[in-house]
């Protein structure tokens, strides 16, 4: 039986061009800055998304933290979305290990921060208070129900955040994503902002790792950010080869699996007792109005019985992702799984 896992994004194995440009990867030091591979991939990934300078990192939690380590001192502190990733699901990274504190503020069900509560989150000169450093938004918004940012909105923000002399940071794991939703160009979404992180092992399908964009200058420090966490990787040209494909091949074709998780959206809504999230990108949310948490558990068991994998959420919500690896094929076998799931949890 094929199993069709849409518990994430992350889960995507590399394609077999991926696998045959890591083969071939010409790779050197790159901690002395000479894996050619490396270079080329930071290289395409600043002009890709225009900014000056781009940094290889392992992972988007590395990317946000190196970012997050770059743009603060200790004591420092940073305006924040109560549901973005970098607060609830990064360990606290920021705090625990950057000395940097977060002040979270309410996310938006679109994902945004209303830039009212952002004015208010910022300190005055105060010898009691914190330094108000950076903002950070996240697009698209992974528990917003992958809500994208529009460029208007991040020019609003970031303009708000510059004034008070603050710099903002975009946890953009899904960047590319939110490009596509809006069908604008991702340099669009970023050409106000200071620094980004997206991820080139979610929907782009590579096995590993994140790339941190910004100015030459913020670059060149936050590759002492990296290092300090342990981050510079050697001979890693291996993990780059696969992101220059990831960004050649993979991003111009995003857009496709968001029409899956449209269609995915439309197949859940008509099987009774089950509600769902609007779709704005890849990320689809579901939910029973009538199962009690139990229930829930075992939808999700008799999914997984049918070959069907998806993520149970701790708020009584289900998440399905699409990505390259769910064709149309796929998103029709759910669809009949979950009728079968709910029926034999019913009877
Ligand atoms: N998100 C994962 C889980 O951690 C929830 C997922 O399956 O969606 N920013 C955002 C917006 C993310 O969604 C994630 C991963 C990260 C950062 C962290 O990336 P990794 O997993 O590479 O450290």
């Amino acid at each position: 039986m094929k199993i069709i896992d849409m518990r994430s994004d992350t889960v995507t194995q590399p394609t077999p061009e991926m696998r045959e440009a890591m083969y071939k990867a010409e790779v050197g030091d790159d901690v002395y800055g000479e894996d050619p591979t490396i270079n080329r991939l930071e290289q395409m990934t600043a002009e890709r998304l225009g900014k000056e300078a781009a940094l290889f990192v392992a992972s988007g939690t590395m990317g946000n933290l190196v970012a997050l380590l770059t743009h603060c001192q200790r004591g420092d502190e940073v305006i924040v979305g109560n549901r973005a990733h970098t607060f609830v699901y990064e360990q606290g990274g920021m705090a625990a290990l950057g000395g940097i504190s977060p002040y979270p503020i309410p996310n938006q069900a679109d994902g945004t921060l209303r830039l009212e509560d952002i004015k208010k989150a910022i300190r005055g000169d105060n010898v009691h208070y914190p330094r108000t450093r950076l903002l950070c938004l996240e697009n698209t918004h992974n528990m917003c129900d992958g809500a994208p940012l529009t460029a208007e909105y991040t020019a609003q923000a970031a303009q708000l955040a510059h004034q008070h002399g603050l710099q903002v940071h975009v946890d953009g794991a899904r960047i590319f994503n939110a490009a596509a939703a809006l069908d604008v160009d991702v340099r669009d979404l970023l050409k106000d902002v200071d620094s980004v992180m997206f991820c080139l092992s979610k929907g782009l399908c590579a096995p590993v790792g994140s790339m941190v964009c910004g100015s030459a200058e913020f670059i060149a420090e936050a590759h002492r950010s990296r290092k300090v966490v342990g981050g510079g990787m050697r001979q890693a040209g291996v993990l780059a080869a696969a992101g220059i494909v990831a960004l050649e091949q993979i991003a111009p074709r995003i857009a496709e699996d968001h029409v899956r998780a449209k269609r995915l959206a439309q197949g859940l809504a008509t099987i009774p007792g089950v509600q769902v999230a609007p779709v704005q990108s890849n990320i689809l949310y579901f939910w029973m109005t009538d199962a009690d948490s139990k229930t829930q558990d075992k939808i999700v068991e008799r999914l997984a019985e049918q070959g069907v994998l998806v993520l149970g959420r701790l708020d009584g919500r289900f998440r399905a992702v699409t990505h390259y690896w769910i064709d149309d094929e796929a998103v029709e076998r759910a669809i009949d799984a979950m009728r079968k799931a709910l029926h034999l949890t019913r009877s």
